[in-house]
């Protein structure tokens, strides 16, 4: 099974290297995607430095176009032109632990996506901040009730899909620019009828950098998710209908 790990990445420059080191670790054959949007603090500097002396890790180096959203996009992209059978998607900041990657790689087998989710037995969400576990319970729930997801962690952005899930989702035609992308991946997988399981994951704070979530971000993230239900009840939603 090629496996591919994607990461979108801005100012990651104290969490980057430790992590690919540790990603490593877990499985010396995976195939690591950085997809940096030019950060000013030198992040893709340093991948490209390791990708120098690790045929199996790449940067994409994005200068336009740039978001989230859109960095995930391309980093799926290139994956699947590399012919990946399996892409897992993570965050850089250690908030999502490279030791849960071999279990995805177990229960990829099963389903078509597997989300590490923190709201399942045995999951945890380990951050201090009450305001932040609130503003994840409540977005959950929207998305829930508006998108009527199976899904009890919607907002992981930790997760694994089977390259038939990025095929048939149609990446030219994602809207999400931003991190809305984790809930517009899993409506259309989902309205796709694929087979959506979920592991229970250890979700810790970011140590290092800066947190890139503010209130416009989730304002737009929340309107996205009406939009994505608007376009879906008039039939134009385009890749799935
Ligand atoms: N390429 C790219 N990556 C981004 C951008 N914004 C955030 N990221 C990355 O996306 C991942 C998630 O972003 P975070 O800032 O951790 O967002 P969060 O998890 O909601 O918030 P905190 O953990 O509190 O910081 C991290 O790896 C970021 O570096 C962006 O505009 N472009
Ligand atoms: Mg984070």
């Amino acid at each position: 099974m090629k496996t591919f790990v994607t990461i979108p990445t801005f100012n990651e420059s104290k969490n980057i290297e430790p992590l690919l080191r540790e990603i490593r670790s877990q499985d010396p054959e995976i195939n690591i995607v950085v997809a940096d949007d030019d950060s000013p603090d030198g992040t893709w500097r340093i991948v490209e430095e390791i990708s120098k002396r690790d045929p199996r890790v790449f940067l994409l180096r994005r200068t336009s176009n740039k978001g989230r959203g859109s960095a995930g996009v391309d980093a799926f992209r290139f994956a699947l032109q590399k012919e990946a059978d399996v892409v897992i998607e993570m965050d850089a900041d250690f908030s999502h632990d490279p030791k849960h990657i071999p279990r995805f790689l177990e229960k990829i087998r099963e389903c078509d996506l597997v989300i590490g989710s923190r709201a399942v037995s045995h999951g945890q969400d380990r951050r201090k901040s009450r305001l932040r576990k609130w503003i994840t319970h409540f977005s959950t729930f929207y998305t829930r009730l508006i998108l009527g997801l199976p899904v009890r962690d919607c907002n992981s952005g930790y997760r694994c899909f089977r390259r038939e899930v990025l095929e048939a989702v149609n990446l030219d035609t994602i809207l999400s620019t931003g991190p809305s992308i984790v809930q517009e991946l899993l409506f259309k997988a989902h309205l796709h009828g694929f087979s959506i399981c979920e592991i229970a994951i250890v979700f810790i704070e970011r140590e290092a950098g800066e947190s890139k979530l503010n209130l416009k971000r989730l304002f737009q993230g929340f309107l996205m998710i009406l939009r994505l239900k608007v376009l879906h009840l008039l039939g134009r939603l385009k890749d799935s209908e």
